[in-house]
């Protein structure tokens, strides 16, 4: 299997459709929408007076069983339901919603399993009813096939096995036919016969294995089928411009679903519609130096058309870099597209300010559990679990501290508490939480506020662009404690950078997990 950096690469040099599907493959398995390798949801929240925390599995096959869990916070929960809600047929189009059952021995722990029955933008909506009246939770969850399921190799053998007995019986009845069958009982069967019933048991071979050859042709058809309908996050490039002595980032969108704005596949409807902005940008774009990882950029590049947008690089010094760009579809589809780049060192008096002043570049090395920010204030990794498995709750648990030790209070920095990237050693696994989890907002609110009047491409992209600068102007500060919700999904040396605002800088603090 290639890692990413091949990946990108091929998906940067071939552009047509067919060839990227082959190209793809490589990389499909590690690749999925909002993130790479990284495919549960981790959602924190609220169900209406309900504190709620749903970890949504998806099977990486659709159709395919999703298992939901479940855990709401305080008394007097009477019914937990959740119901998988598909992007464009509403609430209306979907299946009544599924009763959680209480787990046994975990407090407020709910279990679901919910179909999804095709590839798209969904919600998990998760209802909570209980004496405190009721609410909802939306869950965005971008349902993909991501993975292809081999047959078991002692089922292969044993269909094999019948298969062959089966052949060798319907050869033996055409023989039987021409010779036994119209032979008398207790008469030998004559010469004649004989040849004749050889005759016949090839033909009727022939006969059999040209119908197992159309067979073959007919499964490997729908296998191809299968295999066009798996998801594959856009090819895309980062090229740098060093026009007028200054280095900045061009990230271009190079697929032909997106320039076409035509998708052949039923995840790809899903991903022809406009972008919509996360925090108010369009595009996160983050950059990890490779190998050491001392290097580190989170970006919003300007559009400067439907493909192209535009970041400058700031003092990001010189390396092989990562590049990992977040955006979200009006259909509430997350995307995390690929790419890589080599930046040679800053020019001597090299003017170029990060684009936009929500831009942060950081060179620096992890330091154990507790980083100390140039003002004396900390950022420390608190009752950090012993041992972290994956796919167990990590306890990404940071405190911020002022330098005389009360627990600071963050300014909003894209109006959240605070974000965190996660990487793992080999660029395999990427993902940005926050301390709602592993969802975007933005598809949040695109999949509780999609009506049925919205059927023109980017009517809802505009009403929520216009909510998302409302919601930015008034935000209270946050408290200082923050927590992620997020398993990691496989053993590796991870890296986690945590972002936020404190006074008028923003802070970047690295933290290195190696997970069992
Ligand atoms: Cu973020």
């Amino acid at each position: 299997m290639g890692n990413l950096d091949d990946s990108g690469q091929a998906l940067t040099i071939v552009n047509g459709r067919r060839a990227l599907v082959t190209a793809a493959l490589t990389a499909l398995v590690l690749t999925t929408s909002a993130h790479v390798g990284s495919p549960d949801t981790w959602f924190e929240g609220n169900a209406g007076p309900y504190p709620v925390r749903v970890v949504v599995r998806l099977p990486g096959v659709v159709p395919g069983l999703a298992q939901i869990d479940i855990t709401v916070t305080g008394p007097g929960v009477e019914r937990v339901t959740a119901q998988p809600v598909i992007f464009d047929a509403g609430k209306e189009g979907a299946p009544p919603p599924d009763v959680a059952k209480p787990v046994p021995g975990r407090a407020g722990g709910y279990h679901a399993q919910l179909w999804f029955m095709t590839p798209g933008s969904f919600s998990v909506n998760v209802a909570v009813a209980g004496s405190k009246g009721q609410g909802v939770a939306i869950v965005p969850v971008a349902a993909v096939p991501l993975r292809q399921i081999g047959l078991y190799p002692w089922l292969g053998r044993l269909l094999a096995a019948l298969g062959v007995f089966l052949f060798i019986g319907a050869v033996t009845i055409f023989r039987a036919a021409a010779t036994d069958g119209v032979t008398a009982p207790g008469e030998s069967v004559p010469a004649g016969r004989q040849r004749a019933g050889v005759v016949v048991s090839l033909f009727g071979a022939g006969l059999l294995i040209t119908a197992l050859w159309g067979g073959r042709a007919w499964w490997r058809s729908v296998e191809r089928n299968y295999q066009n309908e798996l998801y594959r996050p856009f090819a895309a490039k980062a090229t740098l411009d060093s026009a007028l002595g200054q280095r900045t980032l061009l990230f271009t969108i190079t697929d032909s679903v997106w320039s076409a704005r035509r998708g052949t596949n039923r995840w790809e409807r899903f991903s022809v519609s406009p972008l919509v902005p996360d925090h108010g940008k369009l595009m996160h774009l983050f950059l990890i130096r490779r190998g050491d990882r001392t290097a580190f950029a989170h970006l919003h590049p300007v559009s400067v058309d439907s493909l192209t947008f535009r970041a400058g690089l700031g003092g990001l010094p010189r390396g092989g870099y990562d590049v990992y760009a977040d955006v979200v579809h009006e259909t509430g589809f997350p995307q995390t597209m690929v790419a890589s780049i080599d930046l040679p060192d800053p020019v001597p008096g090299d003017s170029t300010r990060p684009t936009d002043p929500d831009d942060a570049v950081f060179e620096g090395a992890p330091s154990g559990d507790r980083v100390t920010l140039p003002d004396g204030a900390t950022v420390s990794w608190e009752q950090r679990p012993a041992t972290i498995l994956a796919d167990q709750d990590a306890g990404l648990v940071f405190v911020v501290r002022e330098p005389d030790g009360s627990v600071a209070r963050l300014e909003p920095y894209l109006g959240m508490a605070a974000h965190a990237v996660v990487q793992r050693s080999d660029g395999q696994v990427y993902v940005h939480l926050h301390p709602n989890g592993t969802i975007s907002m933005v598809a949040q609110e695109a999949l509780g506020s999609h009506r049925a009047t919205d059927t023109i491409p980017g009517m809802l992209a505009r009403r929520l662009a216009a909510d998302s600068g409302m919601s930015r102007m008034a935000h209270p500060a946050f408290d200082g404690r923050l927590s992620f919700p997020y398993a990691f999904p496989k053993p590796g040396d991870y890296r986690v950078w945590v972002q936020f605002r404190h006074g008028d800088r923003i802070v970047t603090a690295p933290f290195e997990v190696a997970v069992k």
